[in-house]
């Protein structure tokens, strides 16, 4: 700009805009020529020499063209409408692959598929090149991914936050059936995702001390710190569908920061200070893979508050563009933090409004309690987050004084209301005493949020009730639920494109893509005969790809005649894989005792098993090597050939579920009632039309109420039975079934006697902690409900095709609505075409 007038500044203009088209070109013979550029120029290979990963890899940098001009629109938009923002905090994103994803939410799917066909190349093929971007644990991270899509499909004005690991969850590799980690690599190859945005980046400061100032007359208390770290902001423009806009993922990584070590340039030491400024970077080098608790770890403490710090100058900065007075913060800004991980971001807020904008205290924290709301996932208090107040005080000194005043504002007002109650105050405390002093994020967060959601009906029901009883005591109105979903954009769009077709050629209409309540208009066809061959042919296609995976990963050969019943998700004890397998060794030891007429009765079964232990989780570890050793003596019996066979998934992730769920004719959802928060996988599988084998917990209530109970398999003790059955201690005499097959495991039926002993253990009578014992008959029955329910083929179909339409309520567009109306207060800002 510098130097030129106004005259000048539009002649220039002008001649950008005239080098320019307006919006790239997305005819075959324009995305050709903008792949072909790639290779040679991005990729620098020869255009008439390239491999399928170059090709993809031009691909990708064609289609991020795409969404990045998408994207500088959509802001260009947002800054000039100035809407409410949402902010969404969260440690952990699952994205999985992006390519297909966005090409289908930028309407060109076909085009480039054209394109590259032309040039000799098979899109499937290319797509297959891409590896995941796993930068989260589970089911809370792939619903922040979910939730990312539905945002950016409804319009609403909002940026995530999170923070850009090196390495992304560990690649699980199975050795003699034991599970091994091994890093995730993912960035080695680049990131065409991603754009690097060097300019965009903030200091954020650990350690130190506070002292004591007088500013204007006032004194104040200043922070000291003794480390600065830079923190580099990377971009990852998430593309709506059916709209232009595209929103922004800002990932943060750390970068050395050269404000503090400068002293040791000086004083001669260089290579150690170089040294030293490197260790920067291990902040956001690796994700914890623990998904249980974390508590007391110095680096997680410093993740936290590196990437809350960033994204709240990246936010303040942006609010301050337009705006000068602190009044209308809550105005334009809502903060959604993601569990209670980031809720270091009160501590931070309430910082920045006193010590640097220098704002009253009761203004602060009045404005803090307006701008925040939590979503708890986790269902165990013992999940709840932790951090001694030794490791807060040396690493964010001012932030523990900051929490100690909260607390103290909080103590006053509740003794104002609950007087003595000391047991109660002690327990609603942001400190908890004990051993080792805590600080309780959770608490943290109850004292500031204006709401705080549960993440389906039964859940916020536990949350009332057991976990935060007494929060929910003295402010009922803050407590909400909102059933969480997941974006069939993704869950069928991109992974069910068969599916796809179906519907939309039986409902006249592509529109329930956005729309998923039209995909109840299936239940008007779900006896029709054609639709039903259409449905199995598309269902017997999904598990052709199916089997021809497992047979290259497993060497397993499996019958497509027989059921495909899966399991996939992270390996839990409260999950109950242990009572899949149980129950694999249940029908196994039947098959064995059965003559050949018994046994032509039997429907044939796949057991497909998937899922990742956290590396210090022993009994987790336990079930993977029994799943193993089962599968070795099952699928080489010759006495039970086809009937039966055992598949374990390894390094199971989101694209490995994109494969999996179109394939899956039944899937388990087995954790014991009150331990689901909500669970998600169940509804991609719902979506899908498998069926599901489930306990009447997490969101598979609310399934059973929009599908009807009857075309699923409930079983198992209901939340409220399971204290009393707790204390009952009943298990292996609960069921002789149960008594026999873990008695075969124990025995060394399978080998490795001593190695399962503990796990057996872990389900011993009076130990049964997660009541497979008391849940293993009426596990039985659901199984063999299942077995006769798809003996009748039509039956099942109609089942699956029901399944499919009763499953709109599971799309994150309505918890995506609800959150927007319910908590964060913002409407939609649609960039015009
Ligand atoms: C999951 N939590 C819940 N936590 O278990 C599941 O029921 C729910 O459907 C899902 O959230 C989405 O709401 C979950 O995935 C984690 O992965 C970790 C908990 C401990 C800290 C790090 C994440």
């Amino acid at each position: 700009k510098a130097g030129l007038n106004l005259g000048e500044r539009k002649a220039k203009a002008e001649k950008m805009f005239g080098l320019m088209d307006v919006f790239l070109k997305n005819d075959a013979v324009s995305l050709q020529k903008d792949i072909l550029d790639h290779v040679e120029f991005t990729v620098a290979r020869s255009r008439f020499n390239f491999d399928d990963f170059e090709a993809y890899q031009a691909l990708a940098h064609s289609v991020r063209d795409r969404l990045i001009e998408r994207w500088h629109d959509t802001h260009q938009y947002f800054k000039k409408k100035d809407p409410k923002r949402l902010y969404f905090l969260s440690l952990e994103f699952l994205m999985g692959r992006s390519l297909t994803n966005s090409v289908i939410n930028l309407g060109i799917q076909d085009q480039y598929a054209d394109a590259l066909s032309q040039l000799g190349f098979d899109y499937e093929v290319l797509a297959e090149q891409e590896g995941d971007a796993a930068l989260g644990n589970g089911g809370l991270a792939r619903l922040a991914a979910c939730q990312m899509d539905s945002l950016a499909t409804l319009d609403y004005p909002a940026w995530g936050y999170g923070l850009r690991y090196q390495y992304g969850l560990f690649r699980q590799i199975i050795v003699d059936g034991f599970q091994h980690e091994q890093p995730d690599f993912w960035l080695n190859f680049g990131n065409p995702w991603e754009i690097e945005r060097v300019h965009v980046s903030y200091p954020v400061k650990f350690y130190g001390t506070v002292e004591e100032e007088v500013l204007n007359g006032k004194t104040c208390r200043v922070w000291i710190p003794a480390e600065s770290v830079e923190a580099v902001a990377y971009d990852n423009p998430i593309p709506g569908y059916g709209t232009r806009n595209a929103i922004n993922l800002r990932l943060w990584a750390a970068k050395p920061s050269d404000q503090y070590d400068m002293e040791s340039y000086t004083t001669g030491d260089y290579i150690n200070a170089i040294v030293n400024r490197q260790k920067a970077e291990t902040i956001s080098n690796v994700l914890y893979p623990d998904d249980r608790s974390y508590q007391g770890k110095e680096l997680r403490l410093k993740q936290q508050y590196f990437f809350v710090s960033a994204s709240l100058q990246d936010i303040i900065r942006r609010f301050k563009d337009l705006h000068n007075n602190f009044d209308e913060f809550p105005e334009k800004v809502a903060l959604q933090i993601n569990d209670t991980h980031p809720s270091i971001a009160i501590a931070e807020v309430m910082r920045v409004l006193v010590d640097e904008e220098h704002l009253d205290w009761s203004k602060a924290w009045g404005i803090a309690c307006k701008i925040f709301s939590v979503t708890i996932h986790a269902v165990q208090p013992e999940a709840l987050e932790k951090v001694p107040i030794d490791l807060l005080g040396s690493v964010l000194p001012r932030h523990l004084e900051i929490i100690y005043e909260i607390n103290y504002c909080l103590m006053e007002e509740l003794k104002k209301i609950l007087g003595q109650d000391y047991d109660k105050l002690s327990r609603m405390s942001i400190i908890e005493e004990g051993a080792v002093k805590c600080i309780r994020m959770a608490n943290l967060s109850l004292a500031c949020c204006h709401t705080v959601n549960g993440v389906s009906r039964l859940h916020l029901e536990t949350l009332k009730t057991r976990v935060f009883k007494d929060f929910y005591e003295l402010w009922p109105q803050k407590f909400q639920f909102k059933t969480n979903g997941v974006t069939q954009r993704r869950w069928i769009v991109v992974s069910n494109p068969s599916l796809c077709s179906i519907i939309s050629k039986w409902l006249g209409t592509e529109a329930w893509i956005r729309n998923v309540d039209l995909i109840a208009g299936l239940r008007e066809y779900a006896e029709d005969p054609d639709l039903h061959a259409e449905w199995k042919n598309m269902k017997k296609v999904n598990k052709m790809r199916l089997a021809e995976y497992i047979e290259t990963l497993t060497s397993v050969k499996v019958s497509l005649d027989a059921m495909f019943d899966v399991q996939i998700k992270r390996i839990h004890e409260y999950k109950r894989q242990l009572l899949n397998i149980l129950g694999i060794i249940h029908r196994y030891d039947c098959i064995k005792n059965m003559d050949e007429s018994d046994k032509r009765r039997v429907v044939p079964r796949v057991c497909i098993i998937g899922g990742k232990a956290a590396p210090g989780y022993e009994v987790a570890k336990k079930i993977i090597k029994l799943c193993h050793v089962v599968a070795d003596k099952v699928n080489i019996d010759p006495d039970v050939g086809d009937l039966l066979k055992v598949v374990f998934i390894p390094d199971y992730n989101v694209s490995v579920a994109e494969l999996v769920i179109p394939g899956t004719d039944l899937s388990q959802h087995l954790s014991t009632a009150g331990h689901e928060a909500s669970g998600t996988g169940c509804m991609k599988f719902l979506m899908n039309g498998s069926l599901l084998l489930a306990t009447a917990d997490g969101s598979a209530v609310e399934i059973a109420e929009e599908i009807g109970a009857a075309n699923m398999f409930l079983f198992g003790a209901k939340v409220d039975e399971v204290p009393a059955l707790r204390e009952k201690g009943t298990s292996l005499k609960g069921s002789l079934q149960f008594a026999r097959v873990v008695r075969m495991v124990r025995d060394g039926h399978f080998g490795f006697k001593d190695y399962f002993k503990s796990l057996c253990d872990t389900v011993e009578e009076g130990k049964d902690f997660y009541l497979l014992g008391s849940d293993f008959a009426s596990y039985l029955e659901a199984q063999a409900a299942a077995d006769r329910a798809f003996v009748d083929q039509e039956k099942w179909t109609q089942m699956s095709i029901l399944s499919t339409a009763g499953s709109g309520k599971f799309s994150s567009d309505r918890t995506i609505e609800e959150y927007a109306e319910q908590s964060w207060g913002i409407e939609p800002c649609k960039c015009p075409f």
